[in-house]
Parts: structure tokens; C-alpha cells; sequence
């Protein structure tokens, strides 16, 4: 290896200075002398006799060593597990796809059992020629794949009066970010044709909650698709098989899971998920209402409190961001709590509404840091911090907090939820 300087000045021969001394570290690896015999320069056990031979597992799981990365609950937090959320394991990722088995879920009634045979799309209202296709008419239209973010407008609800949840699986992991395969809305309207005073349409769930949101026509017509795949697979029972609307860069509660209906109209419906839910109370006692977009936020997956740091030295902090409005443009971090900010380096692919995933390297000598960062996207919108946020919203909300998170790194490699004020 050369001798070049790596981020910071970092020698790139130090990456692994110390790494002969894991065992001495605060998380040493599992006693190293119990497995000796399956060391380098020993042959280990694994060389020594065959493995599972192929399509003995038809569908694959990961290994049985990653038991620990899960989708999590917060048993508190709702009253029943059938409308209830869990969450995605976002400190145990890396890139920006969200395997299948591990998107977050938020159900209102449970997961709909739908045996594809009975699935029906219904498509009516203003429109010309209502249709009722099935899903292997929905295959039948011309279809393109997408990658896109999918926020629940209540992903960091619960941070508005302060610190509370230690991880961000629970703070930020109400997000996904998976390719979806489908039909644009917009080439399913013009198949029923839209009557002159079409302006809105009302999508419908086919779950036990029948969840159903108004979605103005021109998103409809712009970016929103019927999907039925999502990772190349056919979609998780628990993202809607056999199909979902994908409503790109606005609040989760809008894509509707198990896609039963759609109704052309000329005014939203007013139902409850846009009324008595997904509005904002504001300080002045008023609320908002139709606030789709799901503005530009970030956060730091690793370090955090789930992921605490095992060593000292050469220390890749990790994160993702996202913006309802566009490409992410830029994410700052910083190691301050906000004080001083340097631009992170964003590695792999940057597209409209879809995360970004950042590092930013480091050689930690165990300080304490207040680790911050800041999205800013193609609008030129900046992330903002949590009290200008409050000054605007009050702390009454529950939706729509994207907030500037700070954990604050400890010199024993702890990692806690802190504000800074
Ligand atoms: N039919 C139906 N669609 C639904 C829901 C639901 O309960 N029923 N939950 C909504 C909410 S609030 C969110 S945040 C997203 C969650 O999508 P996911 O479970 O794929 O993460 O689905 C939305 N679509
Ligand atoms: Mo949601």
C-alpha cells in the first residue's frame, strides 16, 4: 500500500493501528484463545467437511450469526400490535437499499392476507371508462422501476419535547428505501381517461382498516405508481402485496397498502387520516393540514446508541439523508453539536427522493463528541436544527420533525440521545 493521506490526513497505514490489539479493547471479540483452532494458519472447521449443497435453501435467509438485526417494537408506544409500527434496524445497514424482510412496517388494522387470484384494482369516479383490472392486467401495462424513500410522517414523533428514545432504530427508523416495480398512476388514468373536472383522487387500502387518503391530480400524474414489486421480488405482505401506491417524497400514510381503489373526484374526501391524524397542531392552537412533503433530514446510523464505538482510532461515522423535494445536495457533519460543520462525502447512488448514504471519517482519541448531521437538498432547503423548528412549530406536533439529531459520543464509546441548547 502507498503511502497516500487518507481523509484528514489520516495515514491510510494506520486504518488498522491497534487492530492486534482487540482484545485488549473495551468490546474484545469473543475470547479469541476458545477458537485457536480455527485461526489462520489452522484449517477451521468450515474447510474440513462439505456444506449445505444448493436449493436446500429455496429462499435465503441471512446467516444465522445476524439474529441480531431485527425490525423492533416499542411496546409502549401503541396499544395493539395490529396497529402498531416497527422499526427499521437503521445502525445495522449500510448503503441505501433496506433489505425486504427489515423496512419498517406501520399498520393500522394488521397485514391483509390477499390471495393475488381475488385482487382487484378498482378504478372510478370522473373518469370516462371506470376499470377493474387484476394483477395480471396491472402486469400488462408498461412498467419502470424506481428507487424511493418512504417516511411515516411520524418518524421522530416522539422527539418534539426532548430526547427520549435511546437508538436510532427508534428515533429516525420509521424510514425504507427500496426499487419499486409498477405502472405509473399516471398511465392507469389515461387508460379510464379523466373527465374535465377531475382534481383529486382517493386511494383505498383493503385491509380491516380500509385506510384511504386524497391525493391532489397532479402528483397522481406526476410521479405516483402502482407497485407490485419492491427489491426485484413481488411485494412483502407487509408492504401491501399484491400492490401499493408509491406517493414519492411524501408522508408514509399516503402510499396505501393493499391498493383496492381508486376514486377520481374534484375535492379531497376530508377522511379521518387527513383530519383527526397527519395534521399538525401548531403553538397558536391551529393546525396544518395537507402537508405532504416530507422535508430534507438526516442522521447518523453508526455511531449511535445502538451502535457504540469498540475502539479508538481511524473511525468511519456513517448515515443516510433524504428529501421529498429532490436529490439530496450536500450533508454536513458535525463533531460540535453545530458548532463548526464540514461537508461529508456521499458514496454510491444520489436520486430524486431516495436516500444518500454519507461517511465521514475520523481518528477518534476518545474525546467526547456531539455528533450532528445536516441534509441540505437540490432546493436548497437546509435541515433545521430542533429549537428553530420548535420556534415555527411548537411542541405540540407529532408528525413531520426532521429536526437536527445529536448523540453525544462518550469517551468509553457509549453514544447517547442528547439536545444541545
Ligand atoms: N392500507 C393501508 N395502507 C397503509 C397503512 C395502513 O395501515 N393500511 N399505513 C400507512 C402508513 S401510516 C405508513 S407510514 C406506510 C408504512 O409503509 P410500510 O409498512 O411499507 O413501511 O404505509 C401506509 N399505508
Ligand atoms: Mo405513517
Amino acid at each position: 500500500m502507498s503511502e497516500d493521506k487518507g481523509p484528514k490526513g489520516t495515514s491510510r497505514r494506520g486504518f488498522l493501528a491497534g487492530a492486534a490489539g482487540l482484545a485488549a479493547g473495551s468490546a474484545a471479540p469473543r475470547a479469541l484463545a476458545d477458537n485457536v483452532k480455527n485461526l489462520p494458519p489452522n484449517v477451521p472447521d468450515w474447510t474440513r467437511a462439505l456444506g449445505d449443497g444448493v436449493a436446500v435453501r429455496t429462499y435465503g435467509n441471512p446467516s444465522k450469526h445476524e439474529k441480531h438485526v431485527a425490525r423492533r417494537d416499542v411496546s409502549w408506544l401503541t396499544a395493539t400490535p395490529e396497529s402498531s409500527v416497527s422499526f427499521t434496524p437503521l445502525h445495522q445497514l449500510d448503503g441505501i437499499i433496506t433489505p425486504s424482510g427489515l423496512c419498517f412496517e406501520r399498520h393500522h388494522s394488521g397485514i391483509a392476507e390477499i390471495d393475488p387470484q381475488d385482487y382487484r384494482l378498482m378504478l372510478h369516479g370522473l373518469v370516462n371508462k371506470p376499470l377493474m383490472l387484476t394483477l395480471a392486467d396491472l402486469k400488462r401495462f408498461p412498467r419502470t422501476n424506481k428507487i424511493y424513500f418512504l417516511e411515516c410522517a411520524a418518524n421522530s414523533g416522539m422527539e418534539w419535547r426532548g430526547a427520549q428514545l435511546n437508538g436510532c432504530q427508534y428515533t429516525h427508523g420509521m424510514v425504507h428505501c427500496v426499487e419499486y416495480t409498477g405502472v405509473p398512476l399516471k398511465v392507469l388514468l389515461e387508460e379510464a381517461g379523466l373527465k374535465t373536472n377531475a382534481k383529486w383522487i382517493m386511494a383505498e387500502g383493503g385491509d380491516a382498516a380500509a385506510m384511504n387518503r386524497s391525493i391532489p391530480l397532479a402528483k397522481a400524474l406526476d410521479d405516483c405508481l402502482v407497485a407490485y414489486r419492491m427489491n426485484g421480488e413481488m411485494l412483502r405482505p407487509e408492504q401491501g402485496y399484491p400492490a401499493r401506491l408509491v406517493v414519492p417524497g411524501w408522508e408514509g400514510n399516503i402510499w396505501v397498502k393493499w391498493l383496492r381503489r381508486l376514486k377520481v373526484g374534484d375535492q379531497p374526501w376530508e377522511t379521518r387520516e387527513e383530519t383527526a391524524k397527519y395534521t399538525d397542531l401548531l403553538a397558536n392552537g391551529k393546525a396544518r393540514k395537507h402537508t405532504f412533503v416530507m422535508d430534507a433530514k438526516s442522521v447518523i446510523t453508526s455511531p449511535s446508541p445502538q451502535a457504540p464505538l469498540q475502539q479508538k482510532g481511524f473511525t468511519v461515522i456513517s448515515g443516510l439523508a433524504w428529501s421529498g423535494r429532490g436529490k439530496v445536495k450536500r450533508v454536513d457533519v458535525s463533531l460540535d453539536g453545530g458548532k463548526n460543520w464540514r461537508s461529508a462525502r456521499i458514496d454510491g447512488l444520489v436520486l430524486d427522493k431516495a436516500c444518500v448514504r454519507f461517511y465521514f471519517e475520523i481518528d477518534w482519541k476518545g474525546e467526547p463528541l456531539l455528533l450532528q448531521s445536516r441534509a441540505i437538498d437540490e432546493s436548497g432547503y437546509a435541515q433545521p436544527t430542533k429549537d428553530d423548528l420548535r420556534k415555527i412549530r411548537g411542541v405540540n406536533s407529532i408528525y413531520h420533525n426532521n429536526g437536527i439529531q445529536t448523540w453525544h459520543l462518550k469517551p468509553d464509546g457509549e453514544v447517547e440521545n442528547v439536545e444541545v441548547g
